[in-house]
């Protein structure tokens, strides 16, 4: 066989691969699948994602769930009991980071680290039914992801789609100098830069430390989504949700970014609280007035 027909044949042989991979509307190339790496890769960027850490859920669409559906396994994993449930996320479908997979490696490989999740009739079980390649299991925040999800979806209406779960360094830090309390942390975000009570005029919740992946820290978590959209876990890291991607990570990125703020002024201060300036409860309220924000009074002196 000559060169050219040795590339003919190639050709010919691979024509409809490559014809079937340049036309489908595969998993991974649809926009929903595009923002959810694009976060994780944002995060690992930030250096939010040392090893294994944080995850990401994403509550799809029906539209979502409908082109995606063609390239979903003919044999889904086993139903996994979840120790929670949900009447509100019965039949949903979630696209989960892998336990024990790096959010690094996510844009790399998406079908690998990354997969979809059908939750059952019941609402307290689910199945594997794309990706997470090579025996793969959603990640051991799941139970939390879930009930974040229900809790966030009935107090935005529906509105909700993603759960972000990271380790960002201030926050952490942050818990180990004030007290696990919402009231005292939110105050000192809120006092570290302007935009803060424009971007979680609510304030932000704080769970002690708990054991991670436990249902007790999913059910302490979901507890406090009732009123936050964002929670911190003490030595751990920072829970965020939002309707979408942007506003998602903007959260994160806020939080953490006035947590670093706080912690440089309190360097440049010889390591007191008891700064030159700062934001007045006054001012605080004058910046919610101007947007219409419905700030949480509770939080104000
Ligand atoms: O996924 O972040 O909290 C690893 C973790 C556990
Ligand atoms: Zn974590």
């Amino acid at each position: 066989m000559d060169v050219m027909d040795s590339v003919q044949g190639m050709f010919d042989m691979g024509a409809s691969a490559v014809k079937e991979a340049v036309s489908k509307p595969a998993v991974e190339r649809q926009p929903f699948m595009r923002g959810f790496a694009r976060l994780c890769n944002d995060g690992w960027l930030q250096g939010w994602h040392e090893r294994n850490g944080g995850n990401l859920t994403y509550r799809m669409t029906d539209d979502e769930v409908k082109t995606c559906k063609p390239y979903f396994t003919d044999e889904p994993g086993e139903w996994v009991d979840m120790d929670v449930q949900a009447d509100n996320l019965r039949g949903a479908f979630f696209t989960v980071t892998g336990a024990g997979r790096f959010m690094r490696n996510v844009e790399l490989d998406i079908a690998h680290n990354v997969g979809i999740v059908e939750t059952n009739g019941a609402g307290d079980a689910y199945r594997v039914v794309w990706g997470l390649h090579d025996g793969g299991v959603p990640t051991s925040e799941f139970s939390s992801h879930f009930m974040n999800h229900s809790v966030r979806v009935a107090a935005t209406d529906g509105a909700c789609r993603v759960i972000y779960h990271a380790h960002p360094d201030n926050v952490i830090a942050l818990t180990k100098i004030l007290p696990p309390d919402a009231r005292t942390v939110t105050r000192m975000l809120w006092k570290a830069m302007t935009e803060c009570v424009m971007v979680f005029p609510k304030g932000v919740g704080v769970v002690p430390c708990m054991v991670p992946g436990s249902t007790e820290i999913a059910r302490a978590t979901s507890e406090l989504m009732k009123t936050y959209d964002a929670v911190i876990w003490a030595q751990h890291g920072l829970f965020a949700s939002g309707p979408d991607f942007d506003a998602t990570f903007g959260l994160m990125h806020a939080i953490e970014k006035a947590a670093k703020i706080h912690g440089l002024a309190l360097m440049m201060n010889g390591g007191s609280s008891e700064f030159a300036n700062t934001i007045s409860d006054d001012d605080l309220r004058a910046i919610a007035r101007n947007l219409n924000l419905a700030l949480n009074e509770e939080f104000l002196d």
